[in-house]
């Protein structure tokens, strides 16, 4: 049980997942007790919560268990949205929601092989690069004639997704900046540059 009726989040820095549950809760200004845990010695009260062992995982002052990144987004931003992240519209919110599972199901499994492209010997590095480039590219036609995903404004869909192609970037920086993706390329610029950016990055102890 948590003393002062915050809820707790359990959350490890450098994975997406734990980037884009921590963006929305941040944006939505929730305060919350935050345990940084490393995943190759995760805290047993974190495995009794949500026994599938992954970060992130949020745990409400009632007990109410929340274990997928999407699910603690769309709860913060129900509590909170003043910039309208999620959008009124049903369509635009539909459309949301079908990119981030391309990025989720599509997209990640091809940023893992290219990052980790000597356990996958098959093929080389390009090989699976060029997969994950598919998504890019489709990012990147969006990002060519408008600053967000969705047109001229931040949603959910940018916020859910960035944190992966930072990660997918940064594979090889080099290449990722000599390519043509300049709409992405800024993109992701102005959000690692973000106040928001920066604020969810802050250093935590670890957890004990
Ligand atoms: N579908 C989950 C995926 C979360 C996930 O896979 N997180 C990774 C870290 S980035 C993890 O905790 N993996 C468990 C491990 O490595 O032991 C979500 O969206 O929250």
């Amino acid at each position: 049980m948590n003393d002062n009726n915050q809820p707790i989040l359990y959350s490890f820095r450098r994975c997406p997942y734990a980037m884009r549950a921590r963006l929305a809760l941040t944006y939505a200004e929730i305060s919350l007790e935050h345990r940084e845990i490393i995943l190759r010695n995760k805290p047993q009260s974190m495995l009794s919560a949500s026994p599938k062992g992954t970060v992130p995982v949020l745990i409400l002052p009632e007990g109410k268990v929340i274990d997928e990144s999407l699910d603690i987004m769309l709860w913060a931003l129900a509590v909170n949205d003043p910039q309208h992240w999620v959008p009124e519209n049903s369509a635009d919110k539909t459309e949301i929601m079908a990119l981030i599972q391309k990025s989720d199901f599509d997209f990640k499994p091809q940023l893992d092989r290219y990052k980790y492209a000597d356990r996958h010997p098959e093929h080389p590095m390009e090989y699976y690069r060029s997969q994950g480039e598919l998504f890019i590219e489709l990012l990147n036609s969006k990002l060519s004639h408008q600053n967000y995903l969705m047109g001229q404004k931040v949603t959910l869909a940018d916020m859910a997704i960035v944190p992966f192609i930072r990660q997918f970037a940064h594979v090889d920086r080099d290449w990722f900046y000599s390519t043509s993706y300049k709409g992405v390329q800024k993109w992701l610029t102005s959000f690692i540059e973000s106040e928001l950016f920066l604020q969810i990055m802050a250093k935590h102890p670890l957890w004990e």
